[in-house]
This record gives structure tokens, sequence and C-alpha cells, in this order.
């Protein structure tokens, strides 16, 4: 049967009131990538990109799951094949509606890493400059977010699903942050069917064999609809 191979950025949850990077007023309006977003920025500054994901973490914490991510966790649950949901998003939004193991390729806001033994652990609420390792007590602990320059998480995994997908899926995400924005050419390559659902034309609509435009809140359930219903 089918695979469904679905990747999904800000704008899945910018109706659960979560800021996205690049509309007016985003994110990164309101702060430079390279100060917030990068590790040369987190050795620069330790305290200001904690307090940026100090916030985004509290935030994140108490938002609730949208129409479209309930709907991406119906398909999962009675589509016939395997469906994949690969984010770039830091929210768990999509778990918190109901969806089974979503690859996280940009990290979570909820995890903590040590920047000089690797270990991880659950973020407190707030984390600041300075902030102990519990395992080597070195003072590097970190959100454990992909940063600008990092290495994404779940690489091989995701090409290996992407290769075998018989349907690609890019839903509210720009097409402006690489490895994720090459995703519709490695799927395109392998054979796969491609849409995209977004509010706007993103940087990479030209590559999509369909794209439907409109709130993910409208177009996801609908799309969900249609597919399950053969
Ligand atoms: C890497 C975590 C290499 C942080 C993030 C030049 C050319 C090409 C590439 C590069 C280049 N220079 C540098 C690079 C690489 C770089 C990159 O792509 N830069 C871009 C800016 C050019 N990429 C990297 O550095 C990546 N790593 O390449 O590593 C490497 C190789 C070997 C060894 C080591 C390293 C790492 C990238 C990850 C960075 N971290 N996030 C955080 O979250 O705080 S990226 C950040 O942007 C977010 O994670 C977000 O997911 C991502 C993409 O943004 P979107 O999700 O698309 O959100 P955006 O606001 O952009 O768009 C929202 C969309 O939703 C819009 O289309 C809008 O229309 C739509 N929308 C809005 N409302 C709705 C809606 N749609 C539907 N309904 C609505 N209601």
């Amino acid at each position: 049967m089918e695979k469904i191979v679905i990747l999904t950025g800000a704008g899945i949850s910018a109706e659960s009131g979560l800021g996205t990077f690049r509309d007016a007023g985003g994110l990164w309006a309101q702060h430079r990538i390279e100060d917030v977003a990068t590790p040369e920025g987190f050795a620069r500054d330790p305290a200001l990109v904690q307090a940026f994901y100090n916030a985004r973490r509290a935030k994140a914490a108490t938002a609730r799951p949208n129409a479209a991510h309930e709907a991406l966790a119906r398909l999962q649950a009675a589509w016939p094949g395997e469906v994949v949901i690969v984010t770039q998003n830091v929210d768990e939004l999509h778990e918190k509606g109901g969806a089974q193991g979503v690859l996280h390729m940009h990290g979570i806001l909820s995890g903590a890493l040590c920047a000089t033994c690797g270990h991880r652990w659950p973020a407190p609420a707030e984390m600041a400059a300075g902030e102990p390792c519990p395992a080597c007590h070195a003072p590097t602990a970190r959100p454990d977010i992909v940063w600008f320059g990092e290495m994404p998480y779940d690489m091989d995994e995701i090409f290996e699903h992407l290769v075998n997908a018989d349907l690609f899926a890019a839903i509210g995400t720009s097409g402006q942050v690489y490895p994720a924005a090459g995703f519709v050419q490695e799927a395109t390559a392998a054979g796969s069917r491609t849409v995209e659902l977004n509010l706007e034309p993103s940087a990479t609509v030209s590559q999509f064999d369909e794209t439907r435009f409109g709130p993910a809140t409208q177009t996801v359930p609908e799309w969900v609809a249609e597919l399950l219903a053969g």
C-alpha cells in the first residue's frame, strides 16, 4: 500500500498561536538568526539564546494542537500504508494531536543537551547561561535544538523514507531552509507524487505536482478526508 511521507514547518503550528519564522513579525523579525539560532550566537551570548528558547518553551508548553495536527494523526491511524511525519518544528503539537513516531529533524524545545558530553535530559522550564550538565557537571547545557550550521537529526532515516515514498507532502514550510527544502527533489527523483499545502507559494512551489492554498486547519483536514475517501 502507498507510503506517505509528510514534512511540516512552522505554518502548521501558526493557528495554535506559535510564531512562524519568516512571516511579518515572525520570530526572526525580532531577533537576528545569527544571534539566537547558531552555535556562534550561543557562545557569544548564552543568556540571550537561553532567554529566546525559554520564551518559546513556555509558549509551546501551553499551546494546543489544531485541526491540522489532528487530521494528520487520523491519517496515520486510518491509512493502510505507512505514514511518516518529519517535522522542522521544535514544538510537540503533532504528538499532542495523537501522531506517532514523529521525526524532529531540528530537535525539540522540551529537550536539553550537554555541549561537552552529549548527555540529553528533559529541559527544565527555564535554562540559564552556564547551566550545569547533570551528568558531567560542565556549565555547557543548551537547548536540544539543531542550529544553523549543525547537522539535522535522523537524516539517514529520513532519506530512507523519501526514496520509498509514493506520496510526499510539505505542509506550512517556506522551503527556505536546507536540507528540509530539498526533500521534495529527493522524493520526486524516487518517483513520488508531491503536494504542497501552504498559505502562499513557498520558495519551492514549482517543484510540486500539486499545490493547495489556504490555512492548514482547512487544507489539511480536506486533504486527509480525500485520501481516506479513496
Ligand atoms: C546544515 C531550529 C550542514 C531553531 C532551525 C545557502 C544556501 C543553501 C543552504 C545554506 C546556505 N547557507 C547556509 C545553508 C545551510 C542552512 C540553510 O538552509 N540556511 C538558509 C537560511 C539559507 N541550513 C543549515 O544550517 C542546516 N544545517 O545545513 O548543516 C552540515 C553538514 C555537515 C555537517 C554539519 C552540518 C540546519 C538548519 C536548521 C536550523 N534550525 N530551527 C529554532 O527552531 O529555533 S530552522 C528554522 O527554520 C525552524 O526550525 C523552521 O523549521 C525552519 C524553516 O522555517 P519554516 O518552518 O518553513 O517556517 P517559516 O516561517 O520559514 O515559513 C512558515 C510557512 O508557513 C510559510 O510558507 C507560510 O506561508 C506558512 N504559513 C503561515 N501560516 C500558515 C501557513 N501555512 C498554512 N497555514 C497557516 N495558517
